[in-house]
């Protein structure tokens, strides 16, 4: 039961998430182009570093937390039938996100900001940028509070009776972001914001970086989630088969929350505020957290095999050949994975301690998360998109065939792009720099590796104009019959009964979350508080 009011209301969230989205397209080609060196006019420092500055906060927090939290509540309402809990809530977390976002903006823009979507102190950004952002995530909180608030009314009402398994995700990814965003938090709370106001002189950047790595891992999986939940609920329906294990499916998640949580000290492996056994504990969780990756492809790779038996596929591979390709979903879930191996790759190099040494700082690591997060997690974004405008603005889809090549676009543009990029961190060249033109004859090998990023960026771009173009003619067209249709969710192979309760509920998680949180982030924070430190008043010494 999803009544207009709700559709509009997810349909409004997404416009915000994908406006954000093209934005920050245009100014990730610019700093391709400003970086390289190859248009001298373009060299300029201060404006690459406002643009990277504003591009990184668009894509990782702006298109990526609206467009969870629109298509959160989608999926609330028609998977468990019952109207929006608090709609005036909801539209209030609406408009403080957007004001948040607004606010921000203003000193991004005018190069006040050109912090990093990390702000990693002690650069320091005006304190309307810290707000706005604060502002951002406590709308995003409204959100998490009117998932887990339907969850438990709908268990109430329906016990004993198994969630369905969109919701159960999404309800963990509400959990998940909850537990997230406290670290940064706390870090923008009583250090960033004091300090860009001026009420206190100092901070240590090392309790920053620390309550930086608490949400800088979950926060990736929080971006995740919706992209694996398509995998798991809608991409076996539309290839015409079967998910292989709802279970397998609920264990990925939870596994995916649980353990996102206390491993974010990989992002510090070189970082000397911490000892290198909490690192050595947080590297074993990052392991760990792998699994529920390696666990997800092998069941979507089985229900699509399921579905290419199905569609009379023979032979070891013969299944593959058989499946819907044109078919938006199931198209974007193949180009997904396929990034996903060598985007999972990377990810497992960073994550081994001896070898992180080789890759932390150098252009790898935006190699890496350009292709894991703008490739496999975004393209699943786009298929989302596809699927939903249609039913949440009552209206045929413009074109598939563009939709098609747009997804095959951005598979390749993101191929081009970062390939290169990981070959120039592994060649030593640094992330976060505006120019890569050094005065000596080892840069010149860097050259046509830019050269290569340059058009794998104009392609990817051309791509999202694409998408938004086929997204605003959907929504714009006058004369097209409105469409009833709802959304369609995969059957699982063998149906689930009687399931036990840590497999439908987040109670006992919520709690392992919180053992594992003071194991692994307790001595590590409060030894800030506890250490002599040198030449500091602040403690009395
Ligand atoms: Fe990461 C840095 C480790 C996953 C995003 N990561 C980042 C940053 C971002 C990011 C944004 O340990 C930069 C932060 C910054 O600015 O400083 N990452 C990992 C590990 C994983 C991982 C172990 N990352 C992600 C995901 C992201 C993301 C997902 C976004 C959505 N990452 C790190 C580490 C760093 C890091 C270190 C710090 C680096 C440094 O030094 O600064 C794992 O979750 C990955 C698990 C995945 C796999 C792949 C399995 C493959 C499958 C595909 C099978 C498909 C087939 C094809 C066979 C193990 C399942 C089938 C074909 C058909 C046709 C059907
Ligand atoms: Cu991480």
């Amino acid at each position: 039961m999803t009544t207009a009011a709700t559709k509009k209301l997810a349909l409004s969230h997404l416009w915000v998430a994908f406006a954000a989205f093209i934005v920050a397209c245009f100014m990730g080609e610019y700093q391709v182009l400003e970086r390289s060196g190859f248009i001298s006019a373009l060299d300029s420092a201060p404006v690459y570093f406002a643009s990277v500055s504003t591009h990184g906060v668009l894509m990782a927090f702006v298109l990526t937390t609206f467009f969870i939290m629109g298509f959160g509540y989608y999926i609330a309402t028609t998977t468990l039938k019952q109207p929006l809990w608090n709609l005036p809530l909801a539209w209030g977390g609406f408009w403080l996100a957007l004001f948040g976002v607004v606010l921000a903006a203003v000193p991004l823009l005018t190069g006040k900001a050109s912090v990093l979507y990390t702000f990693y102190p002690p650069i320091v950004a005006h304190a309307a940028f810290y707000i706005g952002a604060t502002l951002l995530v406590v709308g995003s909180w409204v959100w998490c509070a009117i998932m887990l608030v339907m969850f438990s009314q709908w268990k109430k009402a329906n016990p004993g009776q198994t969630v369905p398994l969109a919701m159960f995700a999404t309800a963990a990814n509400a959990m998940l972001w909850l537990w997230t965003s406290a670290g940064v938090a706390l870090e923008v709370l009583f250090q960033l914001i004091p300090l860009s106001l001026g009420w206190i002189d100092t901070i240590d950047p090392g309790l920053a970086r620390t309550l930086f790595a608490w949400t800088l891992h979950p926060i990736v999986y929080f971006w995740l989630i919706p992209a694996y939940t398509a995998f798991y609920v809608f991409v076996p329906k539309q290839a015409g088969g079967y998910l292989f294990s709802d279970e397998m499916a609920r264990i990925a998640f939870i596994v995916l929350a649980v353990f996102a949580l206390p491993i974010g000290f990989h992002h510090l492996y070189m970082d000397p505020e911490q000892a290198k056994g909490w690192k050595l504990l947080h590297g074993i969780g990052t392991f760990v957290v792998a699994l529920p990756t390696l666990v997800t492809g092998f069941t979507v790779i089985a229900s699509l095999e399921i579905a290419g038996r199905l569609r009379g596929g023979k032979g070891l591979f013969g299944w593959i050949g058989t499946l819907p390709w044109t078919n938006t979903m199931v198209l974007s879930v193949i180009l997904a994975l396929l990034m996903l191996i060598f985007g999972g790759f990377g990810g497992i190099v960073n994550a081994s301690y001896a070898m992180n040494a080789m890759i932390h700082n150098t252009a790898w690591v935006p190699g890496h998360f350009h292709l894991i997060f703008g490739g496999t997690t975004i393209i699943m974004y786009f298929a989302i998109a596809y699927y939903l405008w249609p039913i949440l603005s009552g209206k045929p889809l413009y074109s598939n065939e563009m939709a098609l090549t747009q997804l095959w676009l951005w598979f390749i543009g993101m191929v081009i792009l970062t390939t290169p990029w990981h070959v120039l961190g592994l060649l030593g060249q640094p992330r976060r720099i505006s120019s890569v033109v050094y005065n000596n004859l080892l840069t010149l090998a860097w050259k046509p590796y830019e050269l290569a990023m340059i058009f794998g960026g104009l392609v990817l771009l051309g791509s999202a104009c694409l998408f938004i173009y086929n997204l605003v003619k959907t929504q714009l067209n006058p004369t097209a019959e409105a469409l009833t249709e709802e959304l369609e969710f995969a059957e699982p192979i063998h149906a689930v009964t009687a399931l036990p309760e840590y497999l439908n509920s987040l109670t006992l998680w919520n709690k392992v979350i919180a053992v594992l949180m003071v194991i692994s982030f307790g001595y590590p924070i409060l030894q800030f508080f506890i250490m002599k430190t040198f030449g500091s008043s602040a403690w009395g010494y």
